[in-house]
């Protein structure tokens, strides 16, 4: 009788366990979503009549004939991000006052009604061309909001927007990602946009590409325009009431670590105070030390910098921008080439892949021996995110020859955590995991010595 019950009991106990199994499981990426995620700097192009008019937003009346940025090279665009370690480029094809920077069959308001080169010119293809001699991943930006547009604020707005986008997906080369931004403005408010179309129709055309907009479905907007992630940044979020324009930034900001969904936080933000290239913000360009800052803020806290450098009326970037993202990846290149860490923890950690790792429990260390003093001042530490994001809360300390002293406590890490600290000179280190989701699937460890410029 006993064992009858207990037969009959087991497929519901079974069933049991697999659930709660089941419900543990963390949110992972896609492949898509983890090669992103690596790439860490990337670049935005803001570049439309607005150049020209000294404007953030165009209203739509611009007469394309202004338009004619004489000298423009996208080679030396594409140049200058590649030789300061940006992996790839996302050209404004369309901002918010629907002119566009490719021959559009759909719109008469475009760089075919303009002097530039005598409308035959297509500034899409001149940076997907030059995205490709320089080996750099190409994105755009489609405005869905549209001021010029007539049919915009109607149905129809969304076949138009389609055909826009499937121009763009299919006359360019492979496309990496697909920018959605989610500013509406006053004209037909209650347009409603066709996100899910517009998103299959990217599926269908170009499988590799991310989507963003502010809250995924791939890549969700880091909540502000100051380039700044949250201390706390899970890659998780729940997306219930969420879309485009209506996302709590906040939220956004830090994610949420019982998010059910991969969507990491993307963090954009420009080297001068607007989107677009003004001559009066010509003496505000960020310099080398405030954009390594912002790569801290940004990349150090388990996010991507998306970092916006406008090109002039010229049709060129300004030589102050080039110097100064330049100096930024000497800076960064300067403080993460020697890791001291390297030959004294196992090689898996020090091998740059995230695959190969060490796992740590909760309440678990790895005590580093340097094998002698030495003074540092940063430290990585990165998860293999392929397999979730688990540190919620861990401690990097030194020892002093008596005591083990805190350097500094810190929460999530995911991709990469930086942190940067006053100069410590030590030969033992200790990182300790005090809190995780699941056992801790250590990727790699770094300790460094900032750069003198930075
Ligand atoms: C915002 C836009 O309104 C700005 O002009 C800029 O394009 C920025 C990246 O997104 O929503």
């Amino acid at each position: 009788m006993k064992k009858n019950f207990l037969t009959a009991c087991l497929p519901f106990l079974l069933a049991i366990l697999a659930l709660k199994a089941f419900a543990q499981e963390l949110p992972k990426p896609t492949p898509r979503q983890l090669n992103w995620q690596q790439l860490e700097t990337n670049a935005f192009l803001h570049f439309t009549v607005n150049t020209f008019t000294d404007k953030e937003w165009g209203d739509g009346t611009e007469s394309p004939a202004i338009f004619n940025p004489a000298k423009l090279d996208a080679r030396q665009w594409i140049k200058a991000l590649k030789e300061a370690g940006f992996k790839m480029a996302i050209i404004t094809a369309k901002h918010h006052d629907g002119f566009c920077l490719w021959p559009s069959k759909y719109t008469e308001h475009s760089i075919k009604n303009s002097p530039y080169k005598n409308g035959k010119g297509d500034i899409v293809k001149e940076v997907a061309d030059a995205c490709k001699e320089y080996g750099i991943k190409f994105g755009f930006y489609l405005s869905p909001w549209d001021r010029h547009e007539t049919s915009y604020g109607t149905p129809a707005y969304n076949d138009h927007y389609k055909n826009q986008l499937k121009e763009l997906l299919t006359n360019y080369g492979e496309v990496s990602e697909v920018w959605f931004d989610g500013a509406k403005g006053e004209n037909a408010k209650d347009m409603q946009y066709d996100f899910d179309g517009y998103w299959a129709l990217v599926r269908k055309l170009q499988p590799k590409a991310v989507l963003f907009s502010d809250a995924g479905p791939d890549v969700r907007w880091v909540g502000n325009e100051r380039g700044n992630a949250g201390e706390t940044c899970w890659s998780t979020i729940n997306t219930e009431g969420m879309a485009p324009g209506k996302a709590d930034a906040k939220y956004l900001n830090t994610g949420d670590a019982n998010g059910k969904k991969w969507i990491p936080a993307e963090t954009d933000v420009s080297i001068r105070p607007g989107w677009f290239w003004h001559e009066k913000e010509n003496d505000k360009v960020r310099s080398p030390k405030n954009l390594v800052n912002l790569y801290y803020q940004s990349v150090g806290r388990n996010s991507l910098l998306l970092l916006n450098i406008p090109p002039n009326r010229d049709g060129l970037f300004a030589a102050s921008d080039i110097a100064s993202i330049k100096a930024f990846r000497k800076i960064l290149n300067e403080t993460f080439t020697l890791n001291f860490a390297k030959g004294k923890v196992p090689p898996k950690l020090t091998d740059n892949h995230l695959n190969t790792y060490t796992e740590l429990k909760e309440g678990q260390s790895l005590v580093i021996d340097l094998g002698k003093n030495i003074t540092i001042d940063r430290a990585m530490v990165q998860e293999n995110i392929a397999r979730g994001q688990r540190v919620e809360e861990a401690v990097l300390e030194y020892h002093n020859g008596n005591d083990w002293k805190k350097i500094q406590s810190f929460t999530t890490v995911g991709y990469k955590r930086l942190l940067r600290f006053g100069e410590v000179k030590a030969r033992k280190f200790r990182l300790t995991i005090s809190r995780s989701k699941s056992a801790v699937q250590l990727a790699e460890i770094g300790f460094f010595k900032a750069s003198k410029d930075e």
